[in-house]
């Protein structure tokens, strides 16, 4: 029996589990030494002086170090020339919690202690949190020989005005993707051992191989003597491959006290100084004509970068406007957008990744305009929609091609779950009770991109190639070892590698490990992220077997003096076709594949390991329809996901299980941004008012529906397994539905649209008013 596509459990689980799975913060070498960092009060300040004395007086400080003792070191890869981040704050903090000095002490108690002895003398400058803030003519600038806050600008091709003077009718709209904390359950963490035989640094993050090569250059040593290792990791979301200052400062701490360093970031540490993700504002025109079809679309997007311009940062903008056509033929799609710096966390990557922010806008722009003509939201997709036929499909001027899809193939079996026609039944029989909730029923139809691989898709974020690796090494029992350039924070990765590589080696999945996150074992690597992992480092696998395989037959064949062509191989042995008897186990030819004597005369010892960089054409494109149906209490303005349901295309599935899990985890992050979650700033001082998990509300499982999933597959064309990613999915396409849902169940009140969060006061606000303060 296949296992791809078998819901086979978790190998990583046992150990996550019950505890023991080695986390960074779990290792304590002996002699380990603590750093701990002193971050900036204000949103934005001249640094005056920074006193040390005190802190460095108490007993157990083995040091205290700002931006001066880092001058010979160059600032942080990444970034936009002239605007980079230098390791630690110089002469100017940006934004409340930018790190200024650090401390290294004998256990984390004393380097609390002294941080707070550290004494920091500002001069507070007025602060911009917000992009409006930032742009105004008069706003105090973060750069000011930039001139500046706005950074980069892209403008329109075309700007559509004729295309949309020859619609019927046109409708505009203004939508803000609001900033998000990422919040993995672990914080940033790395431990940093600088001895005589090199640097070796445990860290929490994506792509250990890219740490590595960034970092090696940094502290200018070579990259056979610069380790990292990325252990089990407990989430990252995109934020885990930013290249954060405390990775770079943290070795050089070890070697100046000449002791292992670790360091590891509190919650409200967390909050601040990992990267945020969103914080776009996006204007919004369509044109269409009476019967719902949509003719122009025009998305301007601003970008909130926060203090600095990381790499990703600057990349999610990019990703909104490729996206900007959704899953719909329109003849004229055309984008812009620009960045702007504000004195907050900079923001990067959050899972999915300017994807969710495209799909938000399209799907609002979507039902807005089955509001204006009075079309069934369903109806109006359907009339819209790329056909199957359609692909190969062509966007954004030809730079962007969907490889596969059945959009109305999703969206039939979303309604038929969700019980559409019931559910609007429903809908208007409490819309005239008040002792009902009030019910909103709303769809997203969403298309992304994924499997980050085709050359050139990465190198802009600064890595180093596309490509993903996989090394086969059979060892003299039959077991195998397979080493894989991603390195998974959560996903699963393992256990499909195992099921992959089971499937085609003949190999017991039991007798399969998977080896990832560490540079000093794993050759080459790219990493996690981009809902890559399945498409590349699962195809490098499926096809580096294959290829391991045809000379493990040979091998056989030889032992058993048979042709390899008549060779099965399963249940971990190689038998021949009709003829019972004849048969080898794995065990023996792995024995054989170590053993001269028994190989095939033009075989060598060692054979049996096959390494391979795979490599892609093109992008995968995942897609799915999703329903919501809420229920809105009319006195609190409370709102709750009543109903659910998710059906998501990624392709090959290799493990429902698995994949499903992973539509979960992204559509609680989705149903959180639509409904709780929102990072917010003092719009006077620019401090933060959300920076713990009791003002930043994160759901909880009761805040949660039970979804509702299924699954339509069309093969990606572009990869061996014809699999698409699915990492993100969930967290792309489910805020549209949400607030959809949201603005349907209002919309008898004239609300055509409400930002995201939608808490239960806006929902208060906008029932009362329509109802002159007595909500029914
Ligand atoms: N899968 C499958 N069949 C497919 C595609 C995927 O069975 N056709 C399943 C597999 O179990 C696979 C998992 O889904 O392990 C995710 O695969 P893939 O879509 O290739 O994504 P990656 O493994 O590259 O993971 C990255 C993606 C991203 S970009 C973010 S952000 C994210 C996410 O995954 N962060 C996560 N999922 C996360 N899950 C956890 N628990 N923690 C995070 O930080």
């Amino acid at each position: 029996m296949s296992l791809v596509g078998a819901k086979v459990l978790r190998k990583e689980d046992p150990r996550l589990l019950t505890g023991r799975a080695t986390f960074v913060d779990d290792l304590l070498p002996t002699n380990c030494t603590f750093a701990q960092f002193i971050v900036s009060e204000h949103a934005h300040a001249e640094i005056r002086h920074i006193d040390v004395s005190q802190a460095l007086k108490i007993p157990g400080v083995l040091g205290v170090w700002t931006a001066h003792d880092f001058r010979e070191y160059p600032d942080l890869p990444g970034g936009l020339p002239d605007l980079e981040r230098p390791p630690l704050a110089t002469g100017r903090v940006r934004w409340a919690g930018e790190p200024i000095a650090v401390v290294v002490a004998e256990d984390r108690y004393i380097a609390a202690d002294a941080v707070a002895a550290v004494h920091v003398d500002y001069h507070v400058l007025p602060a911009v949190s917000t992009i409006r803030d930032a742009l105004a003519p008069d706003a105090e600038l973060l750069f000011p020989e930039h001139g500046s806050n706005a950074l980069v600008t892209v403008p329109m091709l075309d700007d559509l005005d004729r295309a949309m003077e020859a619609c019927d009718e046109r409708a505009q709209l203004r939508v803000i993707n609001q900033r998000c904390a990422v919040v993995p359950i672990e914080t940033m963490a790395c431990l940093a051992d600088w001895n005589i035989d090199g640097l070796t640094m445990w860290a929490t993050f994506q792509a250990p191989h890219h740490l590595r090569n960034k970092m090696s250059a940094w502290l200018n040593i070579p990259q056979n003597q610069c380790r990292i290792i990325s252990p089990n990791v407990g989430g990252g979301f995109g934020a885990k491959i930013v290249f954060a200052p405390e990775f770079f400062i943290t070795p050089l701490l070890s070697k100046w006290v000449g002791r292992p360093v670790k360091f590891s970031q509190s919650r409200t540490e967390a909050m601040l100084q990992m990267t945020h993700g969103r914080d776009q504002e996006h204007d919004l025109e369509v044109g269409f004509d009476r019967n719902g079809r949509i003719k122009a679309l025009r998305m301007v997007v601003t970008q909130n970068l926060g203090a600095y311009a990381d790499p990703t940062g600057l990349g999610l903008p990019v990703l909104t406007n490729w996206m900007a056509g959704g899953c719909y033929k329109i003849a004229k799609v055309q984008t812009a957008f620009r960045c702007v710096v504000t004195n907050t966390t900079p923001v990067a990557a959050y899972r999915g990744a300017g994807r969710p922010e495209a799909t938000y806008a399209v799907e609002r722009l979507v039902d807005l305009v089955a509001r204006r003509t009075g079309i069934d939201p369903v109806e109006i997709r359907r009339r819209n929609f790329i056909q199957p036929q359609d692909f190969p499909y062509e966007t954004h001027n030809r730079a962007v091609i969907y490889d596969s899809g059945n959009f109305p193939a999703l969206m039939d079996e979303c309604v038929r779950l969700l019980d559409y026609e019931v559910e609007r039944k429903r809908q208007k029989e409490f819309r005239n009770d008040p002792s009902k909730p009030l019910i909103g029923i709303g769809f997203s139809t969403w298309i992304e991109i994924a499997g980050f691989g085709p050359n050139g898709s990465l190198e802009g974020f600064g890595h180093l190639a596309s490509w993903e690796s996989t090394q086969i090494r059979i060892h003299p029992d039959g077991s195998a070892t397979i080493f894989i350039g991603s390195a998974p924070h959560g996903q699963g990765t393992e256990t499909v590698v195992s099921q992959i590589a089971a499937d085609e080696l003949g190999i017991s999945f039991d007798r399969i490990n998977i080896v990832y996150g560490d540079t000093g074992t794993v050759i080459q690597g790219i990493g996690t992220l981009g809902s890559r992992s399945v498409p590349m480092v699962g195809s490098a696998t499926k096809v580096a077997s294959q290829r391991l395989l045809e000379r493990a037959k040979r091998i056989a064949g030889h032992l058993l003096e048979a042709s390899e062509d008549d060779l099965i191989v399963a249940d971990d042995s190689f038998s021949v076709r009709g003829t019972p008897g004849k048969k080898v186990g794995w065990a023996d030819v792995a024995l054989a594949s170590f053993q001269p004597l028994r190989l095939p005369p033009e075989m060598q010892a060692g054979t049996l390991e096959e390494h391979l960089f795979q490599e892609s054409p093109n992008f995968s494109y995942p897609s799915g329809a999703y329903g919501c149906v809420v229920e809105i209490d009319r006195r609190s303005g409370k709102v709750r996901v009543a109903k659910m349901v998710l059906i998501d295309d990624c392709g090959t599935v290799i493990n429902p299980l698995l994949a499903e899990g992973q539509v979960h985890g992204g559509v609680a992050q989705g149903i959180a941004q639509a409904l709780f979650e929102e990072m917010q700033h003092d719009p006077s001082t620019g401090q933060p008012i959300t920076s713990n998990l009791v003002d930043y509300l994160v759901p909880s499982a009761p805040d949660l529906p039970n979804y509702i999933a299924g699954r339509v597959n069309t093969p990606c064309p572009n990869n061996p397994l014809g699999a698409k990613g699915i990492g993100e999915s969930g967290a792309i396409g489910s805020p549209p539905a949400v607030v959809n849902a949201i603005v349907d169940a209002l919309s008898h009140f004239g609300v055509e649209h409400i930002d995201m969060p939608v808490l239960p006061e806006k929902v208060w606000q906008v029932i009362s008013t329509a109802t002159k303060g007595s909500p029914k």
